[in-house]
Order: structure tokens, then sequence, then C-alpha cells
């Protein structure tokens, strides 16, 4: 890390993903000369802390960014696409974590362990774009198997945690549980049904092909990520009543082939993965495992025995660590270490 350091900003601050970017930056090793909180008019005057100092949040406006030069955006798709383009002109460089910049030709779609020399395309726009969650999770073991064998076809089912969607529905999932266990009346605010023990094939809104856009973000964006059009990808995203991390069921299709046993060495050796794999003492990656910390975790790695090239995994992450903020400051790391 060079000795230069740097003026951030975080838009979306008060958010459950900017919480846990706040408490990354603190962890990470940028080097931090001064902080600015940002998020709406309504959470302006608020204070929060930030290695023992208290800073109070303003309200985001085109202004923001002057004399910053990252910011690190989380409060939601329309404010990106309208804000970034201001920090940019600026002169800051933007890591978003919205939809808004993903698929655009011209912004880098960055996973630190799969595709860091994307980061460097950051002076098309001045803006970054962080994956989604799901996404992530699921490029970190796919990218070196990618690698070495070719992937043909990815099927993915994903179990998402609520915190994905936001403080308001960990809340909601605390309610209905404690209501329920106590023979009460609950509310359903967040979702249109209930979450409490249950579980939702519904996330972000229905499209016309009767996928929703979730679904579609993991598809598009998995191959921008791999830098490959030709794979094959279909996904069916599904919220449970966990509140922290997100496990996938993933089966692939290679063109090459590999054993399951070969599958493993190799992630045991790739970067940001923990192969968890020990089914005959019960040792499998758990949502409560993956949460709080930053490694995406792999295990019953098996053949798909019904096709010659097939491999079966589940994959489990912290969401809003590695699915969100997590990268979004690793990719930080890259851009001061090497670029700015
Ligand atoms: P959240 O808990 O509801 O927080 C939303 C944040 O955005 C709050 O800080 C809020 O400020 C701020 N905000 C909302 N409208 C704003 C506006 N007009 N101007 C300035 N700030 C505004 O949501 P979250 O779970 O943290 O998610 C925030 C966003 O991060 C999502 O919309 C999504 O785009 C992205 N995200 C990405 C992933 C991923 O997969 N990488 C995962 C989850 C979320 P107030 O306190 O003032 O309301
Ligand atoms: O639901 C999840 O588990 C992840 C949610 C991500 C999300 C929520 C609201 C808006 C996104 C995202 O990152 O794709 C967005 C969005 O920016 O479109």
């Amino acid at each position: 890390m060079s000795e230069k350091k740097f003026n951030v900003a975080i838009a979306g601050a008060t958010g459950a993903v900017g919480n846990q970017m706040i408490i990354c930056l603190e962890e990470s090793n940028l080097p931090v000369k001064a902080v600015k909180f940002l998020a709406s008019s309504r959470s302006a005057g608020r204070k929060l802390r930030f290695k023992g100092d208290l800073i109070t949040v303003e309200e985001l406006t085109e202004n923001s960014f002057k004399g910053m030069d990252i910011a690190l955006f989380s409060a939601g798709g329309g404010t990106s696409k309208n804000f970034a383009p201001f920090a940019a002109k600026d002169g800051c460089v933007v890591i978003d974590n919205s939809s808004a910049w993903r698929m655009d030709p011209k912004v880098p779609l960055g996973v630190p362990e799969v595709n860091p020399h994307a980061v460097a395309e950051y002076t098309n726009k001045g803006i970054i774009a962080n994956p989604n969650c799901s996404t992530i999770q699921m490029v970190v073991p796919l990218c070196p198997i990618h690698k070495k064998c070719g992937i043909k076809r990815i099927v993915v089912s994903t179990y998402q945690a609520v915190s994905g969607t936001g403080k308001k529905a960990i809340d909601e999932l605390f309610d209905q549980t404690r209501s329920m266990i106590n023979f009460l009346d609950y509310d359903i605010n967040v979702y249109p049904h209930r979450i409490a023990f249950n579980c939702l094939p519904h996330i972000d809104v229905f499209l016309e092909n009767g996928y929703t856009k979730e679904e579609v973000k993991m598809v598009d964006e998995t191959r921008k990520i791999l830098e490959d059009d030709t794979i094959g990808i279909t996904a069916t995203t599904v919220r449970v009543p966990v509140f922290f991390s997100h496990s996938e069921s993933v089966n692939i299709e290679t063109k090459k082939h590999i054993s399951a046993n070969e599958v493993k060495l190799l992630l045991e050796k790739a970067p940001g993965i923990k192969v968890v794999d020990d089914p005959e003492k019960n040792i499998y990656p758990l949502a409560i495992d993956a949460a709080g910390q930053d490694l995406t975790l792999v295990g019953r790695i098996r053949d798909d025995e019904s096709i010659p090239n097939g491999i079966n995994m589940w994959v489990v992450a912290d969401n809003i660590r590695k699915g969100a903020a997590t990268n979004t400051i690793q990719i930080a790391e890259i851009l001061a270490e090497k670029y700015l």
C-alpha cells in the first residue's frame, strides 16, 4: 500500500450495507485521511462512530463529493444513477453496490478473487460496480473451475437471508417469529407473504419471462465477470427465514472432465475460499458459520452422476460482508494500491 491517504465518502451510511461498510473500512488496510457519511435528509444530523470518532451524517447532494477521493455507494439504484456521475465529475472514484451501473459495458464489475484486472477500467466513467451478493459468492468458486475446465452450464438455486432486503426485513423476520411463538397476530409489511417459517420463491420483481430480476442479475452478471457469454445459466432465487448469509446449491456442467476430488483440491488452493466438506462428520457449510467472516464456504462437493461432466456443490457466504461491503472495500484497496 502506498503512503497516500484517501478521503472516503459512504452514501447510504445509515443502511444495513452502509453500516457494514463502515465496519469493513475500519478493519481494512486502506489508508483513510477522512470519512464523510451521507444519507437522505431523514438521517441528516445523526451521528455514527468511525474508529472512535463521532461523524455527523450529512444529506447527500450533488456537491457532497468535492475533495473526496473514493465514494462507496449503497443507497439504492436510483440514488446511484442520479449521484454517482456528480461524484465522478468531481474526480472521485465511485464503487457502487446497486444494480444501476453493473451491466454498463463501460463500467467494470469487480470481484477481486476473480477479475482484479477489471478495476483498471474505472477510468472510463469513474465508476466500478459491485455485483449482486448472490453472484459474488457463486463466481468465487466457479472462477478456478472455469479456468481449468471451461464451464458449459450452471443451474443454481439460492436460499437468501432477509438481511439482503435491508434493516426493515431483519426486523420483520424477528417480529413475526416472536409473535408466532407467542400465538399472537403478526404484521406482513416487507414481503408479499409471511417470511417466518416460510420460503418465498420471489426475490426482486417478476419479469415478463417468468423469472425474477434477481435471477436475471445472476445470469447477466456471472457472464460479465467470467468474461464468457457462452455459459448457459439458469437460476431460481428463494428468500428463506435466515438473518445472515446466503446459501446456494450450484450444479455445473464442464467442458473438460473434472472429478469432485479434483474440484476439492483446486478450491482448497483458490483465494477467498474455505472448503468445508467432511459429510461423515456432519461438516458442511452453514449460514451460521459464514456469518461475520469474509470467506466463501464450499462443501457437499460431489459428482453429478446424471451427466458425464457434472459437479454439485453447496456455497455459503455472508451476504452483507463478502456479498456487499467486504467486496467493495477489497476493490477500494486494489484501487488505492495500484491506480490512485
Ligand atoms: P437499507 O438498510 O434500507 O439502507 C438504505 C440506505 O440508503 C440508507 O442509508 C438510506 O438513508 C439511504 N438512502 C435511501 N434513499 C436515499 C436518498 N434518496 N438519498 C440518500 N440516501 C438514501 O438498505 P441496504 O440493505 O443497506 O441496501 C442499500 C442498497 O445497497 C440497495 O438498495 C442495493 O442497491 C444495495 N445492495 C446491494 C447488495 C448486493 O448484493 N451487493 C445487497 C444489498 C443491498 P436514510 O437513513 O436517510 O433512509
Ligand atoms: O435480496 C437480496 O438478497 C440482495 C438484494 C440486493 C438488492 C436490493 C435492492 C436493490 C439490489 C441489488 O444489489 O441488486 C438492489 C439493486 O440495486 O437493484
